[in-house]
């Protein structure tokens, strides 16, 4: 929920002329100045212990001809990747009901392509309005867009677009030739234009300098609009890709990450993406300190693993956490959810959750 965001005094904090020396600056703020200065931004805009879930499924998985060294989607590395065709409508229902009953808001489709081509856009169209009837925020992310598309996909009322802008426009030659930093710039134009949120962010540990996690963050910050949502994602590494072998990020590098998004563009939800299954429960907490406010909830990401249910149950119950709902009540029903919120606070006796149960934990149940 956006406390400040029709608060005219607090929306002045959204800048959109953000400087190096400044970001450079933040990055080299002692470590407790840094999250104590995010955590005060984070609660002028938001319920501190509110987090959005979102499901992420992957609706044609591998064989793209893009080059990202990243990626474990690449045609061009022997990641041991099955490939798959587009999923059937039927399907990608069934796993957003299973998204919804597990308390997720929000269900992410993604695709290992370039850019769609005319005749995938009925199906995908198609696959936005079954998912957006059960009651979802729906997002996808498919590669670059044409206006057309765009359109397409807002007419069939996709909420987000996810496009992530990835690393710096120093370092980004270094890591994906297929396409320019400008046609990623183009996609979001396209997506802002037809009216969708925009979600859109990079990876960190690819080897890259602070300079360049700074460059990310001003490139994002300094858009015509802050993106809507902001993933930052912990490179997986992949056996099989060129960065397979890439050194380790220090984990309060990736922090003051996520603290510096958090402060920059204070009004965006800030993702903890992937890279949480190799990160301990304090690791996180310390992101959600820094500002995080959005997890991928469920075991697989989109080819990768993701932190079992159980553990995010757990672990948002240890921290006092409950999952963001959707806010498009009219007020009673706004006052209800409200009161059942303040229900559902977990009590002492609450904080044991029982390990032997099979069916799989709903976020919203904690
Ligand atoms: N093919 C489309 C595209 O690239 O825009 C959509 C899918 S692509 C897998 C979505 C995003 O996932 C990428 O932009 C990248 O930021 C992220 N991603 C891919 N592989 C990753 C990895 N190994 N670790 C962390 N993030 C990754
Ligand atoms: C984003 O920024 N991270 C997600 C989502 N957007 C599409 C993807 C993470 C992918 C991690 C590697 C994989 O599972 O293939
Ligand atoms: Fe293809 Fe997207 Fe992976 Fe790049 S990140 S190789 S475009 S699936």
């Amino acid at each position: 929920m956006t406390i400040a965001a029709n608060v005219p005094h607090l929306s002045a904090d959204i800048r959109h002329n953000w400087t190096s020396d400044e970001v450079q600056q933040l990055f080299s703020m002692p470590f407790n100045d840094l999250l104590f200065k995010a955590q005060t931004v984070h609660r002028q805009y938001f319920d501190p212990n509110e987090v959005q879930v979102s499901t992420l499924l992957s609706i044609k998985t591998g064989a793209c001809p893009e080059d990202c060294k990243y990626c474990p989607q690449s045609a061009r590395y022997d990641t041991g990747l099955e490939k798959e065709r587009l999923l059937e409508i039927e399907k990608v229902i069934e796993r957003a009901k299973e998204a919804k009953a597990t308390g997720s808001t929000r269900f992410c489709m993604g695709a290992a392509w370039r850019n769609p081509r005319e005749r995938d856009m009925p199906y995908v169209t198609k696959m936005v309005e079954e998912v957006k009837k059960l009651g979802l925020e729906t997002c996808m992310t498919l590669g670059m867009l044409s206006r057309e598309q765009a359109i397409a996909l807002k007419q069939a009322g996709l909420d987000y677009y996810n496009h992530n802008l990835d690393t710096s426009p120093e370092f980004y030659g270094d890591i994906i030739t297929t396409r320019t930093y400008d046609d990623r710039l183009n996609t979001l134009q396209n997506v802002r234009d037809a009216g969708m949120n925009v979600c859109s962010g990079g990876i960190v540990g690819m080897g890259e300098s602070a300079s360049d996690r700074a460059g990310l963050l001003i490139q994002l910050a300094n858009l015509p609009e802050h993106p809507q949502s902001v993933p930052i994602n912990m490179l997986v590494k992949v056996e099989g890709t060129p960065l397979d072998n890439v050194d380790d990020l220090e984990p309060f590098e990736f922090i003051r990450t996520i603290a510096i998004a958090r402060i920059m563009m204070p009004a965006s939800h800030v993702r903890l993406s992937a890279g949480r299954e190799n990160m301990n429960e304090q690791m996180q907490a310390l992101c959600f300190m820094a500002g995080a406010n959005s997890i991928f909830y469920g075991c697989k990401l989109l080819t990768t693993s993701n932190p079992d249910t159980h553990e995010d149950v757990l672990l948002f119950k240890k921290l006092g956490i409950n999952a963001e709902r959707t806010r498009d009540f009219s007020d009673e029903a706004h006052e209800q959810a409200l009161q059942e919120e303040i229900a559902a606070q977990p009590s002492a006796a609450d904080l044991f959750y029982d390990a032997t149960a099979t069916k799989t934990p709903s976020v919203t149940e904690v």
